[in-house]
């Protein structure tokens, strides 16, 4: 995790959700997390001590006394807040809450929203229990044609960038295995494939996010060039695309057989025959892409 002091009070409280007075009471009564100081005094925070903060809001929410989580190391800390399930009406009410500001064409409001439940659920519960039914309600209600197309692509620009951000403020550690992540030529939706590099990250793995519409040589050089262990295929429509077979055996035949290729959406069980064929593997959804990597880490 990035130690360097780079961030204010202000961009704390907004990141954390926690209050600038609260994350100044901790630091003073019992050194949750004691930033440093610019040339002019001011506190500065890391990203480490920002994911801190987090943790610290996250568990003190579910009732663990400030002052036992305050002496905890940072495993330690870890360890609470995976054993520590989230308050199921916690995330309803975050979704609630991110589509009403979408609705009011509010993007500040629908960042803070996901600034908040990520401190309060951390990454793995974030992607799966509140963006994953946030982006899928959000197709199928504009499909419905009871959400604007504009507030659709509100919402997506929106995740979009705080997903961007949130993927160069993780840091997994530095020898954890790679994933790649991108949809073959003729794929257009990006946002699955941007989860799955997000189920990754969260597993503790490194992700490399290439947006949609690759074709395979393009996708071959990336998994080669970053030294991926798994490639993460996104296929969502067309459904029966009578090119895609020939460009998965073109893909295969470029990484050689040592690479796992994963992939998932609501399209590609429809591929199976052509996935086999490729030595592809089917991911059934994010939960299964995480069982997957964990297994590939296994000795
Ligand atoms: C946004 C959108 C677009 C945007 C995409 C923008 C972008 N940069 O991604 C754009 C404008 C490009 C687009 C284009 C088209 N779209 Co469109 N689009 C949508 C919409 C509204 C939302 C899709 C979305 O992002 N959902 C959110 C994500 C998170 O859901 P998801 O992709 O399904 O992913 C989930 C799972 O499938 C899974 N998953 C996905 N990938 C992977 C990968 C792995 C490894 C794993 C484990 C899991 C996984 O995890 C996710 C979470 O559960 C849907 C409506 C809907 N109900 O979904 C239509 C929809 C998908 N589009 C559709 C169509 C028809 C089109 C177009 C043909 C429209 C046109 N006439 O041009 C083109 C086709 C483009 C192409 N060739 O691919 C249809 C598809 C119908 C079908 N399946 O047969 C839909 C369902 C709308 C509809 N009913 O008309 N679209």
């Amino acid at each position: 995790m990035d130690t360097h002091p780079a961030h204010s009070i202000s961009v704390v409280a907004r990141r954390t959700g926690l209050g600038t007075h609260q994350i100044r009471a901790w630091e003073r009564r019992y050194g949750a997390v004691v930033p440093q100081r610019s040339a002019g005094g001011h506190r500065l925070y890391s990203e480490a001590d920002i994911e801190r903060l987090r943790l610290l809001h996250r568990l003190t929410g579910a009732g663990h006394p400030i002052g036992h989580l305050a002496r905890l190391s940072p495993e330690g800390l870890g360890a609470l807040a995976r054993s520590t399930p989230p308050d199921p009406p916690l995330v309803a009410d975050a979704l609630v809450r991110c589509l009403a500001g979408a609705n009011r064409l509010d993007p500040a409001a629908l960042d803070l929203e996901l600034n908040r439940a990520h401190a309060e659920l951390g990454h793995h519960v974030l992607v799966d229990q509140l963006l994953t039914p946030l982006l899928t309600q959000t197709g199928q209600l504009w499909q419905q044609g009871t959400l604007p197309m504009a507030v659709e692509h509100l919402i997506s620009a929106v995740v979009r960038s705080f997903l961007g951000r949130l993927h160069t403020s993780a840091a997994p550690p530095p020898g954890a295995p790679l994933l790649v992540a991108t949809s073959p030529a003729g794929q257009r939706h990006e946002l699955g494939a941007l989860l799955a590099a997000h189920a990754a990250l969260s597993a503790g793995w490194r992700a490399v996010f290439l947006g949609p519409d690759l074709p395979a040589d393009e996708i071959a050089f990336a998994c080669r060039r970053s030294g991926a262990q798994a490639l993460a295929l996104s296929l969502v429509y067309p459904t029966g695309d009578t090119a895609l077979p020939g460009e998965l055996v073109r893909l295969r035949n470029l990484v050689g057989p040592r690479l796992a290729v994963l992939a998932g959406g609501s399209a590609a069980a429809g591929y199976q025959p052509a996935l086999e064929a490729a030595g592809c593997h089917l991911v059934s959804d994010l939960a299964e892409l995480r069982r997957t990597l964990a297994q590939l880490e296994a000795p």
